[in-house]
C-alpha cells in the first residue's frame, strides 16, 4: 500500500471542482486517508517547490500556488501514486488527454488544477511537509475486501 500527496490547487478551489475531482479519486478505489484546506505560505511552497527554485516560472508558480486556499489530500492504495499521476494527466491542461482531470477540467498552462507526488521518496517528503503527525488516518475501510482481491492472502 501506498500514501500520495495531492493538492487540489488554488484554481480547483476557485471553480468549485474539489468533489468532482474527489469523486473521481473515490470512484476509482482510492481511500482518503487525510484531508484539509489551508492557505499555503510562501515558505511552505518553497520548500515544496525547491527543485524548481532555478526554473523560469518557479516565482509565479509560487504566486500562484500561495494566492488563494488549496486542499490537501493524502490517498491511500495500492499503486496510489502512479495511478493518481496517471489520473491527473500531463502537467500542462493545452496537452492533457480526455479522460483526465487536467485533460477534461481545464486548458492552462500554469493553472493545471492538481498537484499529485511523482515518486514514493517525493510522497514521503510531500506527505511530511503538508500533514502534522495524526493528520493521516489510517482507518479501515469496510469496502476493501470488495475493493481488492485478497482472497489469495494478497492484495490483487
Ligand atoms: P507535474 O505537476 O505534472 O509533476 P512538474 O513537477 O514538472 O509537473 O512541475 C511542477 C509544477 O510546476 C507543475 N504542476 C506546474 O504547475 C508547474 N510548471 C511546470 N512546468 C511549467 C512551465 N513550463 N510553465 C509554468 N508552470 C510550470
Amino acid at each position: 500500500m501506498e500514501t500520495t500527496l495531492i493538492i487540489l490547487k488554488p484554481d480547483a478551489v476557485q471553480r468549485g471542482l474539489m468533489g468532482r475531482i474527489i469523486t473521481r479519486f473515490e470512484d476509482k478505489g482510492l481511500q482518503v486517508v487525510g484531508c484539509k484546506m489551508m492557505r499555503i505560505s510562501p515558505d511552505l511552497a518553497a520548500r515544496h517547490y525547491e527543485a524548481h527554485k532555478e526554473k523560469g516560472f518557479y516565482a509565479g508558480l509560487v504566486r500562484f500556488m500561495t494566492s488563494s486556499p488549496v486542499l490537501v489530500l493524502a490517498l491511500r492504495g495500492a499503486g496510489a501514486i502512479t495511478i493518481a499521476r496517471n489520473m491527473m494527466g500531463a502537467t500542462f491542461g493545452s496537452k492533457a488527454n480526455p479522460g483526465t482531470i487536467r485533460g477534461d477540467f481545464g486548458v492552462s498552462n500554469s493553472f493545471n488544477l492538481i498537484h499529485g507526488s511523482d515518486s514514493a521518496e517525493a510522497a514521503e517528503r510531500e506527505l511530511g511537509l503538508f500533514f502534522a503527525k495524526g493528520e493521516v488516518l489510517e482507518w479501515p475501510r469496510a469496502v476493501e475486501s470488495w475493493v481488492y482481491d485478497t482472497s489469495g492472502g494478497k492484495i490483487e
